[in-house]
């Protein structure tokens, strides 16, 4: 059995980083679909730090490339200074979204967490979107299409220096896995930063288990596995609670798998659950879906042999 740090729930009630409105609602929804409970009966100890603050959504259009920057900023300030306060406890933390702009303000905080410590860095980034956008290329204007262009150093200086120094990661410490919607200008930068992306093409042929093998090669004792799990990652036949939903993603078998394998390495040490959306859910289903899977990345099994 893996024995886990214990536990801090951050919620982080925006969704100022979206184009659709409702993934503010994400961190309530998880708390009634049971997240803690379902850690805590996992026999892991679980501090709720309840929800951060920061400026409400204005709804405006893109300024200069970017809707809501200064708003986005705010949120992710908030949360990297929330997250250092955790890790600093040596306590594992869940950001509870939110849309998926969180993820700098959370990966920062690991990033400098992990420089700190000497220890190495790999984030698995489980989503149907590259996140690599900029403000030229962007479709949208909207920060959670960009987490990764700005963790990895372009983007606005706000955000890719908001901890401090820049860049807050190397192209090599991130596997993005389920990846099936890549925007024009964003498939270029993505080859010329020679991102890891393991699409849902790649996932047909050699299969989860494989990709997960390759993806978690090289993760040992002295790694930080920081896990970013876009809820949209997940089939929008059986997550339909997100904002952008993306045909072709993995079923649940293929999930689980993917959070098993995680699981077993030992060295999960943070987390990010973004974009859930309840104004797009109904019965709360892909919220009990994303719990569910939660358990299984902090070991639940149903493996019977072996
Ligand atoms: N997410 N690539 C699209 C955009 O607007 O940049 C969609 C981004 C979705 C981001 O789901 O975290
Ligand atoms: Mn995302
Ligand atoms: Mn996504
Ligand atoms: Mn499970």
């Amino acid at each position: 059995m893996i024995r886990f740090p214990p536990v801090s729930l951050i919620g982080v009630p925006t969704d100022v980083g979206a184009g659709h409105r409702g993934a503010s609602m994400g961190p309530e929804a998880l708390r009634v679909a049971g997240l803690g409970e379902a850690l805590q009966a996992r026999g892991l100890q679980v501090v709720d730090r309840g929800n951060l603050s920061g400026p409400f959504n204005p709804w405006q259009p893109p300024a200069d490339g970017y809707r809501h920057l200064q708003q986005v900023v705010a949120w992710n300030t908030a949360l990297m200074h929330a997250t250092a306060a955790e890790l600093a406890a040596g306590h594992l933390p869940i950001t509870l979204g939110g849309d998926h702009c969180l993820a700098v303000g959370s990966i920062v905080a690991v990033a400098q967490h992990c420089r700190r410590a000497g220890r190495k860095l790999r984030v698995l980034w489980l989503d149907a979107h590259a996140d690599f956008n900029t403000s030229q290329i962007t479709p949208s204007g909207n920060v959670h299409g960009m987490p990764v262009a700005c963790l990895c150093g372009i983007g606005p200086r706000e955000l890719t220096h908001l901890g401090g120094d820049s860049p807050a990661l190397k192209p090599d410490e991130i596997r993005q896995i389920g990846i099936r919607s890549v925007d024009e200008g964003e498939r270029r930068l993505v080859h010329e930063f020679g991102l890891d992306i393991y699409d849902m093409r790649y996932i047909d042929e050699i299969g989860m288990k494989r990709v997960m093998e390759e993806a978690l090669d090289g993760v040992d004792a002295d790694t930080h596995l920081h896990v970013s799990f876009d809820v949209d990652f997940l089939d929008p036949g059986i997550a339909p609670g997100v904002g952008t939903t993306i045909p072709g993603g993995p079923t649940y078998r293929e999930a689980q798998l993917v959070m098993e394998m995680i699981a077993d390495t030992g060295r999960m040490a943070s987390l990010d659950i973004v974009e859930l959306n309840p104004a797009f859910d109904s019965q709360n289903r892909t919220a009990l879906l994303a719990v569910d899977l939660v358990e299984s990345l902090f070991g639940k099994s149903t493996l019977m042999r072996g």
